[in-house]
């Protein structure tokens, strides 16, 4: 019986099958604990001589057993730490890093320079209705007006906004005749325009609107200058030509002086329209205001000398990755 379990001991594959053997010789039901149970039976001459040659034997195969099992672990702990060995001089695998797109860039600054002077950030819809995108704003049906803004119609009531002036209205009816209102909004603004290096169907505008008592044109100029100056730096040229808005009136357009380019317009603006006022609910007798609405991507392209406008909107990573440290 010891010869054969040792010889199975010793030439056992695995862990699983040496468990099998121990519970085989060693178990409760196991070989050898048959021989120790049957000793009652024998002569009480021979039960102490098989009773301890039982017990050496015993003794012997735990030994065996235990042995091997210490060295299969080992050998299974040694597998798994090949198995796991890290190479620390191979290649990292690196993620790109992003950056925040130029014109988020630039409008992050320009709200900061507006918070600055005491204004709120606004927001409002891209599909607008007719009325928020024109009539509320002084266009007339059928004025020959409309065809300053090509649009893009889903129904003849439901379009995608051409400009952000509807958030004035739907601004100034959320404040129900109450001022001041102080706000500018960054938003997106669709046009059926035919895309260049100046103009794309698809840009971005940041509207202003002030109105309390009292406001008057000169205080826009000031807000106007002093945005510019901080934007383009000190002693920034700017110039405020004659122009025609429905909703603004005197109106104005304004063009900033690039020592490359020459004047460039940037922006429409004007006193907002008495019947403006009146629409949305506050009495023009009493208060006064001006508005105005900038094309983010022109000031971007002078602020960085970027020469045409589609870099904005083709995503080409060379293009992108000159902003990730301004
Ligand atoms: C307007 O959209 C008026 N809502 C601005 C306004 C607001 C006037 C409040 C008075 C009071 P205009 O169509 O001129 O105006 O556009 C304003 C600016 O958007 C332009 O000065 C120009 O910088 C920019 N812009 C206009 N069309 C395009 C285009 N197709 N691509 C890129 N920028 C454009």
């Amino acid at each position: 019986l010891k010869e054969e379990a040792t010889e199975a001991i010793e030439t056992v594959a695995d862990l699983e099958s040496l468990r099998e053997l121990k519970v085989k010789y060693l178990g409760k039901k196991g070989e050898l604990t048959g021989i120790l149970r049957g000793m009652g039976k024998l002569s009480p001459e021979e039960r102490p001589v098989i009773g301890s040659l039982a017990n050496d034997i015993r003794g012997q195969l735990e030994e065996l057993i235990s042995e091997r099992e210490a060295s299969f672990e080992e050998k299974a702990l040694s597998e798994k730490l090949h198995l796991e060995k890290i190479d620390v001089t191979l290649p990292g695998i690196t993620h790109p890093v992003g950056s925040v797109h130029p014109l988020n860039l630039i409008i992050e600054q320009i709200e900061d320079i507006f918070v600055g002077m005491g204004f709120e950030v606004a927001e409002g819809p891209e599909i607008e209705t007719d009325y928020y995108n024109f009539e509320a704003l002084n266009f007339l049906k059928d004025h020959p007006a409309r065809d300053m803004q090509d649009s893009f119609y889903f129904t003849p009531e439901m379009l995608l906004r051409t400009h952000t002036s509807p958030v004035q209205v739907r601004t100034l009816e959320a404040k129900e005749g109450y001022v001041p209102v102080r706000i500018i909004c960054p938003g997106k603004v669709y046009r059926r325009d035919d895309d260049d290096a100046t103009h794309s169907h698809q840009f971005t505008q940041i509207e202003g609107l002030v109105v309390d008592r009292g406001v008057s044109m000169s205080e826009l100029n000031g807000v106007l200058l002093s945005f510019i100056e901080k934007i383009f730096g000190e002693g920034t040229e700017m110039r405020l030509r004659p122009s025609y808005f429905p909703f603004t009136e005197p109106s104005v357009e304004v063009d900033i002086y690039d020592p490359e380019r020459g004047w460039i317009e940037i922006l429409g603006a004007g006193m907002v329209h008495p019947r403006v006022l009146e629409k949305a609910g506050y009495n023009p007798e009493r208060y006064t205001g001006f508005a105005f609405g900038m094309g983010v991507e022109r000031i971007a392209m002078l602020k960085y000398g970027i020469e045409d406008i589609r870099h904005f909107y083709n995503n080409d990573l060379r293009f992108l990755r000159q902003f990730r440290s301004v």
